[in-house]
């Protein structure tokens, strides 16, 4: 079902309470309302990317604190998804500050270290920038399952955050990707000076996509200084709360990830977004460059709540199934 912008505005003005109420509804009759799925993010090559993004630390247009490390050994990416799933994370992210993926010796090394990585029994999921089908199709052959490769924001306000690529560049890329029978992770930042309507445009331009995108990452900016957005006043932590919810709604059975921006999130407001749906988090004291929770301050959280892991295989009956009729579960 699509949903027009005037009907998303109304779900997104909704009074809080119902707002999550009926987030809640759509989320238990769809998914386990207890389950977390842990990812955990690593840079594989890290730096000196030829994109001008303004909320990025990794552009070589700006001159931000991050040390440029050139594409990791598969040895050392290995050793570090097998801490990441010592840690408890059932999917490895890996990123590289690619404009886009090129075909060579380097991108033959990722394609090693994909299939290293998800023969040790975890989920992998790539974000290196622009990709082909046919590189897509290599990377879902050697096991990757997901590719990342976010909106950011609405069209309209893009091309006040990017101009070395365009929004089309970006959905092509996701079309690359789900042709090749990849899952898709596409998402979005808040807090880089985009109203609310683009908000929701973003929201809608994800929910437009057929089928959905398996995973919704939602980004709280982190303005990292030398960035033109190092200047950034946070997002409301309400408004946060909305967008994760109005996402909930529109996606039913899409895995809403609460990405960037937790350090300064403290747990109750963590607990709303969970609450409105949200259903993922990065595990691990950094993201791709920047900090993140402790791992250990995360378990207590969810401990604290009641909440568990979620299995990626259940995760997957989610994305197919019409409601969480699956065998031995019960919303409660
Ligand atoms: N270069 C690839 C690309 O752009 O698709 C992959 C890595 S890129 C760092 C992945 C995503 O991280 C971006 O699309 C953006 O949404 C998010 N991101 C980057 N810097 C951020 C920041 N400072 N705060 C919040 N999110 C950020
Ligand atoms: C996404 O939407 N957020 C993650 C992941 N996808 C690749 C990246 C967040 C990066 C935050 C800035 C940094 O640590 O460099
Ligand atoms: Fe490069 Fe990705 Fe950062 Fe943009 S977001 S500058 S493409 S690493």
């Amino acid at each position: 079902m699509h949903h027009t912008l005037e009907e998303i505005r109304e779900i997104y003005q909704l009074p809080f309470t119902t707002l999550i109420h009926r987030a809640q509804e759509v989320h238990r009759k769809h998914q386990d309302p207890a389950g977390i799925q842990l990812c955990t993010l690593q840079s594989i090559k890290t730096g000196k990317c030829p994109e001008n993004c303004k909320y990025c630390p990794q552009s070589a247009h700006y001159d931000t604190p991050v040390d440029a490390e050139p594409l990791m050994d598969v040895e050392d990416i290995v050793g570090k998804a097998a801490e990441a799933k010592a840690g408890g994370a059932s999917r490895f992210c890996m990123g590289a500050a690619w404009r886009d993926v090129r075909d060579g010796e380097q991108f033959d090394s990722v394609l090693t270290t994909v299939r290293e990585v998800s023969d040790m029994g975890l989920e992998v999921c790539c974000t290196m920038g622009m990709l082909r089908e046919d590189q897509a199709l290599r990377l879902k052959e050697a096991g990757c399952t997901v590719y990342n490769h976010n909106l950011d924001t609405s069209r309209e306000f893009y091309h006040e955050i990017i101009t070395t690529r365009t929004y089309e560049d970006r959905l092509q890329t996701l079309k690359n990707v789900r042709n090749a029978g990849l899952e898709v992770c596409a998402g979005g930042i808040l807090g880089m000076g985009e109203t609310t309507e683009d908000r929701l445009k973003l929201l809608k331009e994800l929910a437009d996509l057929d089928p959905h995108p398996e995973s919704v990452p939602i980004n709280a900016l982190v303005p990292v200084p030398g960035t033109p957005l190092e200047n950034q006043e946070p997002v409301s932590s309400f408004d946060f709360v909305r967008i994760v919810a109005t996402a909930r709604i529109l996606m039913p059975r899409s895995i809403v990830r609460l990405s960037a921006g937790r350090t300064e999130m403290n747990a109750e407001t963590q607990a709303l977004c969970f609450l409105a749906g949200a259903n993922s988090l990065f595990l691990g004291e950094k993201l791709l460059t920047t900090p993140n929770p402790e791992t250990s301050d995360d378990f207590r959280l969810l401990n604290d709540l009641g909440l568990h892991p979620l299995d990626p295989e259940q995760a997957r009956a989610f994305h197919r199934n019409a409601g969480p009729a699956i065998a031995g579960f019960d919303p409660g």
